[in-house]
């Protein structure tokens, strides 16, 4: 089997004794360094020094996107600031994104996490590893692309968009590995047709697809139409950025590398540990990063745990695929989206009312999220270009707001349906 890091063939006392010693020493550290964690250790109980076993887990205090926000931007980090390196960033809420921050030390372990997840879907030095995650505040594009020069495979640095181009730089440099999300991969393949490139003109082997949710069928119709081997890769800015878990050739779960971070299945509701093989809310906690260490950080995605020796030889835990979230969030063309995000952009535009709906799709296998809002009456009167500027405004805040284009549609008022509960804002006709 191949793997780029012993780590990932220990036998499972060594890994728990070194997973206990960098528990202890994260919490002991960010006892001292951060004082949110001072206060909430403090009310917990534990004093530095106080984790003894890897089941003291359980009793340490859960930390949230929340935390993040009121902690914005810098509150949490556990060096100085002189000691960041890079910064990136996601999606909050509300308005304020959540901000991590990573020591020289930190991109390098991150570097090796990726490294690992290449190797896993089957990557080596001599790969061409063509990197279309965005480039920018969002992991997916640094992460994948550290990851391939950290292995000594060349990293193509396209990011996202300009699909033609993407195949055209496919065929004549001849990459081995995409990574995109899954629904940009379908994408490709559709567009290949549409512009008649053959397969067979290009050297692509397996695909690193994640940053959004896919399914099996999925998987089938990318490793037809692409020829490759698709590997799910999974992993949130908070904890790292791509490269927590990697599915590897077997394909029955993602790997979680645990020398990195301990994983944790709990009820959503109670905040008990659920057994494995038992769904509920996956929850991580760092135990190998300087900038920005989180204890048992609620990613509120739904998942569970397969402790079982996996054929690859790998040892470490496996995660089910991503079933949903316990929130509302969306994601978009891989962009996070919070229906409450899109609520405050249209609360800020005179001539809307507070009546709306989230439609999402997916057209030719990309997202598109339609914005249906309400307008008052004496705006739906008005001239069409009246009616066509409010759409565009609305479009343009949207976009500069989250980062993400949709399309708006004016409504007349009184004509989305009212809710007698819960108001549905989000009709999700996807069909994953
Ligand atoms: O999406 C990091 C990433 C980049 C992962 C590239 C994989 C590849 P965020 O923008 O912080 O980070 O979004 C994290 O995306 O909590 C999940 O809800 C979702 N997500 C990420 N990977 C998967 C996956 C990146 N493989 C949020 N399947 C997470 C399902 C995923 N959902």
């Amino acid at each position: 089997m191949d793997y780029f890091n012993p780590v990932e063939v220990w036998e499972r006392e060594r890994l728990d004794e070194l997973k206990l010693e960098r528990l202890r020493s994260t919490v002991d550290r960010l006892y001292e360094k951060v004082p949110f964690y001072r206060e909430k250790l403090d009310d917990a109980g534990f004093k530095p020094g106080d984790v003894k076993s890897l089941d003291d887990l359980g009793r340490l205090p859960f930390t949230c996107k929340d935390d993040l926000r009121d902690n914005y931007p810098f509150g949490l980090f556990a060096v100085p600031m002189h000691d960041i390196v890079r910064i990136h960033a996601s999606s909050g809420t509300t308005g304020k994104s959540t901000v991590v921050g990573y020591t020289e030390a930190d991109i390098q372990v991150w570097a090796d996490l990726v490294a690992r997840t290449i190797v896993a879907a089957g990557g080596t030095a001599d790969d061409i590893v063509h990197v279309s995650y965005g480039y920018g505040l969002f992991t997916g594009g640094l992460g994948l692309h550290y990851g391939a020069e950290k292995l000594g495979a060349t990293a193509l640095p396209m990011s996202g968009g300009n699909t033609k181009r993407q195949i055209r730089m496919m065929v004549d440099f001849g990459s081995t590995i995409l990574c995109c999300t899954p629904s940009y991969a379908l994408n490709i393949a559709e567009v290949m047709q549409e512009i008649g490139v053959e397969r067979e003109s290009m050297r692509l082997k397996s695909a690193i697809l994640g940053a959004e949710p896919w399914s099996d069928e999925m998987r089938r119709q990318i490793e037809e139409e692409l020829i490759v081997s698709a590997h799910d890769i999974y992993g949130l800015s908070e904890v790292v950025g791509p490269g927590v878990s990697i599915e590897c050739s077997q394909k029955k779960g993602l790997h979680i590398f645990e020398d990195s971070f301990i994983p944790e299945v709990i009820d959503p509701e109670s905040g008990e540990v659920l057994p494995p093989g038992e769904r509920g809310e996956l929850v991580f906690t760092n135990i190998n990063k300087e900038g920005l260490a989180l204890i048992r950080y609620r990613t509120r995605d739904i998942s569970r745990l397969f402790p079982e020796p996996c054929a690859c030889g790998r040892t470490h835990v496996r995660m089910e695929r991503i079933t949903g979230r316990t929130d509302d969030m969306l994601i978009i063309r891989g962009v996070n989206v919070f229906p409450s995000q899109v609520e405050m952009v249209l609360m800020q535009v005179p001539g809307l009312s507070p009546h709306y709906q989230l439609v999402v799709d997916r057209i030719d296998n990309l997202d598109v999220l339609e914005v249906q809002v309400e307008v008052s009456p004496e705006i739906f009167s008005d001239e069409i270009k009246r009616l066509e500027e409010l759409e565009k405004r609305i479009r343009d805040e949207v976009q500069s707001y989250l980062g993400v284009s949709v399309r708006v549609r004016l409504m007349e008022p009184r004509s989305i349906q009212r809710s007698e509960g819960k108001a549905v804002r989000v009709i999700d006709k996807r069909k994953i």
